[in-house]
This record gives C-alpha cells, sequence and structure tokens, in this order.
C-alpha cells in the first residue's frame, strides 16, 4: 500500500498536489505535508500544489502552474476521491494520477486509489506513512500533517480517534509540529462568526423526533457576510452536542438555489440516506444538494423514522 504510493512518487519527475474544493485543515495539511515530503525525500522531483483558498491559508499558499507542467506528470488528489470535488480540473491532463484519501467513496476517475477509511483524516495516513517508512519529516511537514489529525478529529474527540491517532501524533510532535501555532489560528474568529454561531443557536429547531435542523435561506449570507460554506459546513455542528438531540442537519440554499444539506448523527449510522439523495461521506457525518425544500424535508422524515427505529437498521 504504502509502498505503491512511494514507487509511484519515484516514477514522476513532476508532480501535482490537488485536493477537494472548499480545503480543511486535512486537506490542506495533506497537501502541503506531501509536497514537503516528496521534496525532502526524493531527488530531482519538482512538486506543484494547486486549488481555491480560504481563511485556512494560513497553513499554506497554492503555486501557479502552467497547463504544460501537467504533460507526463503524476497528479496526486488528497483527502478526496470524487471528480466533482476536486479543485483545478486540470489533473485530468496528468498522465497518471493518484487517489491517497481516507473517505468511504469509490474514485470516478484515478488510475491509482488508495483510500483508507480506518485513518480519521489523510494527514494521519500520511504521518502513518512516513513514520513506518522512515522518511524525513521536517518541523513543516509535521505542523501540516498535525494540523489535518487535529481538525478532522474534532481535538481528538471523535469516536474514530484511537491508537494510531495518538501515535502519529505524539511522532509529529517529536519532529517539531508548531502545536501552539495551529491553535492560536484555529481559535481566532471574526466577530461576525461569532455572532453567526448566535444566530444558530438562537434559531434552530427540532422535529418529533428531535433531530434539530435549520433551513437558512441565501439571505443570511448577506446578514452575516459570509460564503454559503461558511454556514453549510461550519455551522453544522452548533447544533450538535446537545442533551436529547441525536442528530441535527444543516440545509444551506446555494447561489444557483440548489441546497447543500450537512447531517450530522451523535452515534446512529445515517450516511445510507445521504447517499440515499445523492450524496456521502462518513456514518456519522455526511452530506448531499438537493434541488427543493421539499427534498428537505423528507430527509427530516427519513432521520425521524431512523431515531424511531433506534438505530436498529442494517444497510
Ligand atoms: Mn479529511
Amino acid at each position: 500500500m504504502y509502498k505503491d504510493i512511494l514507487r509511484l512518487i519515484d516514477a514522476h519527475e513532476r508532480i501535482i498536489i490537488h485536493r477537494h474544493k472548499n480545503p480543511d485543515l486535512d486537506a490542506l495539511g495533506a497537501q502541503a505535508g506531501l509536497k514537503r515530503l516528496i521534496e525532502d525525500n526524493f531527488e530531482a522531483k519538482t512538486v506543484k500544489m494547486v486549488g481555491d483558498e480560504n481563511t485556512f491559508r494560513f497553513l499554506a499558499r497554492m503555486d501557479e502552474v502552467e497547463d504544460a507542467f501537467y504533460d507526463g506528470a503524476l497528479a496526486i488528489v488528497v483527502d478526496v476521491a470524487v471528480s466533482r470535488l476536486v479543485a483545478d480540473e486540470r489533473y485530468t491532463r496528468a498522465q497518471t494520477t493518484l487517489v491517497i484519501d481516507h473517505h468511504r467513496n469509490d474514485t470516478d476517475f484515478a488510475d491509482f486509489c488508495f483510500s483508507y477509511p480506518e485513518h480519521i483524516a489523510t494527514c494521519q495516513l500520511l504521518g502513518d506513512m512516513a513514520m513506518r517508512h522512515g522518511l524525513k519529516v521536517s518541523p513543516d511537514t509535521a505542523t501540516y500533517l498535525l494540523g489535518g489529525i487535529i481538525t478532522d478529529s474534532g481535538r481528538f474527540l471523535y469516536p474514530a480517534v484511537n491508537a494510531t491517532t495518538f501515535r502519529v501524533s505524539a511522532f509529529l510532535m517529536e519532529q517539531g509540529a508548531d502545536l501552539p501555532y495551529l491553535y492560536e489560528n484555529l481559535y481566532t474568529e471574526d466577530l461576525k462568526f461569532k455572532k453567526l454561531k448566535g444566530h444558530f443557536i438562537n434559531h434552530f429547531k427540532t422535529t418529533k423526533a428531535s433531530v434539530a435542523y435549520m433551513k437558512n435561506t441565501k439571505d443570511l449570507k448577506t446578514m452575516f457576510n459570509v460564503d454559503t460554506f461558511t454556514i453549510s459546513r461550519g455551522m453544522v455542528n452548533q447544533m450538535g452536542g446537545i442533551a436529547g438531540i441525536p442528530m441535527w442537519v444543516n440545509f444551506t440554499e446555494d447561489d444557483d438555489g440548489s441546497i447543500l444539506c450537512e447531517l450530522r448523527s451523535k452515534a446512529i449510522p445515517i450516511v445510507d440516506i445521504a447517499k440515499k439523495y445523492g450524496g456521502g461521506g462518513h456514518d456519522l457525518a455526511c452530506g448531499c444538494t438537493l434541488d427543493t425544500w421539499d427534498d428537505a424535508d423528507k430527509i427530516l422524515n427519513d432521520l425521524d423514522t431512523r431515531v424511531n427505529e433506534g438505530g436498529q437498521h442494517h444497510g
């Protein structure tokens, strides 16, 4: 597995690293961490990274890449396996495409796909690879990778945290990861985000089966001067961690009128419901995109049914 990844890297001189759009710290950390890992451990490689940027740009900035750079190159796509979610579609120009991921999705484009859902973060997977293969890990690389582990694990909170999570994190600390730098950046936020959080806590609703939800129309974006993603993915967990609420969902209208749906559950798997509506993700944290608010109500019904079944679903 890791050997095959390293062999593919070894076989190419030019490498471009992609990841999903709207990158979180795992996507960015895996991207920047892998770039430095390759530069520090392989001879004569030119490595670039591409994609959109957001508030996490404090961790790493993207490169300018000419189209011609892709000729004969290896494109590595991290933290995502599905083509429509990949930032910068030019990975299709590369000679070889390789996916390194930890989601439970099949790839629809890559020549090679290594996806390990047992890892809580793509960064954990890469850290594990570096540790097992004795790769040189610079302090920067360690910071990149630890950033992804900290965030994708919910600060070591989610159920998929295990001994490997701490083993890899300890290894990265030994390599000089800058933990205060990560936390300084993660815990400082704009006033508008604080106010948006307050809006969620004060206004969410619940279904008969106590599923918490918010239906956000486009005007909320203007009201708080934030983008769709900040509301959709960024605010869903404001409804989590509340006694008596087993699941929580955030519906957010996008500019084109489609509705982004983020689903979360405390313990009962719900990813099959996201898949039923064309989405996917993890058992307890998943999402899909809907065409109408009617579909939003159908999802709430499905979740209520799931709560009432008491998690006895097998599928
Ligand atoms: Mn991830």
